[in-house]
């Protein structure tokens, strides 16, 4: 198949919320065709009037390379569509196996980083039970679906290792350390920006950036209330219906 054809099959399968079998059992895929048909896929949607706002890093720490079985460093797209407000509602009927996890986001400004906040990242494979090579997560947007900023604020002296939870219903389901996203997050970014140029994609001002979930990601299901609680910069929220 064609990267415009593997990209209508994986935004069907969001759009339906239905699970697809791993692109890479039935074609050639490998990690620059992936991103080809990742920037596919967003263009579809950015046709649809949705806006690019910044980019998520993926599997930055080993107890998220380690859930997913994929051992390298990964980046998405994140649209304006993705957004949910700190405090929200999210239903889930448009997901398909959603998860959720805790993040650090980073405002970027015009010389590094303005600002930083807590943040929630759900995440969706497109793929029948979760499973994915590194072209497959790739290609399906790093599992990307929704995300929660909380509120920003000057990025905190040691913020390569402030303490991370995840809580559901006020219980601690994760938890763990922004030294865990490469040894410090800053350097996600810094690694953000040579994937992402590598691909012909520049960071903007204005954007947001996610560094990847320092903990592994929990089944998000109706009715739970969500929080990434990080040391230094509060919390972001979501209830799940
Ligand atoms: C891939 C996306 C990984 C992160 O924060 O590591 C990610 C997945 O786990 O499905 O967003
Ligand atoms: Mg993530």
């Amino acid at each position: 198949m064609t990267v415009t054809e593997l990209a209508a099959l994986l935004d069907d399968a969001a759009v339906n919320a239905t699970a697809i079998p791993q692109l890479t059992l039935a074609n050639e895929l490998d990690v620059d065709g992936a991103y080809a048909v990742q920037e596919a896929l967003i263009a579809r949607r950015l046709d649809r009037g949705q806006r690019l706002v910044g980019i998520k890093m993926g599997l930055t720490s080993r107890a998220k390379m380690a859930q997913v079985g994929v051992h390298e460093v990964i980046w998405g797209r994140l649209t304006d569509a993705m957004a949910v407000p700190d405090g929200g509602q999210l239903s889930l009927d448009g997901f398909i196996h959603p998860r959720i996890e805790p993040e650090i986001a980073f405002l970027l400004g015009e010389n590094g980083i303005a600002a930083a906040a807590p943040a929630l990242e759900i995440i969706d494979s497109r793929y029948a039970d979760f499973q994915f090579t590194h072209p497959d997560v790739v290609a399906d947007n790093t599992s990307g679906a929704a995300f929660v900023v909380g509120p920003w604020q000057p990025v905190p002296a040691g913020v390569d290792n402030l303490g991370v939870l995840l809580e559901v219903d006020g219980k601690v389901v994760q938890a763990g350390s922004t030294a865990a996203i490469l040894g410090d997050p800053r350097r996600a970014l810094t690694e953000g920006r040579a994937l992402t140029a590598r691909y012909g994609l520049a960071l903007e001002p204005g954007w947001i950036f996610l560094a990847g979930a320092a903990t592994a990601a929990v089944p998000l299901t109706p009715g739970a209330h969500v929080r990434a609680v990080v040391e230094g910069l509060g919390t972001a929220s979501l209830k799940a219906a």
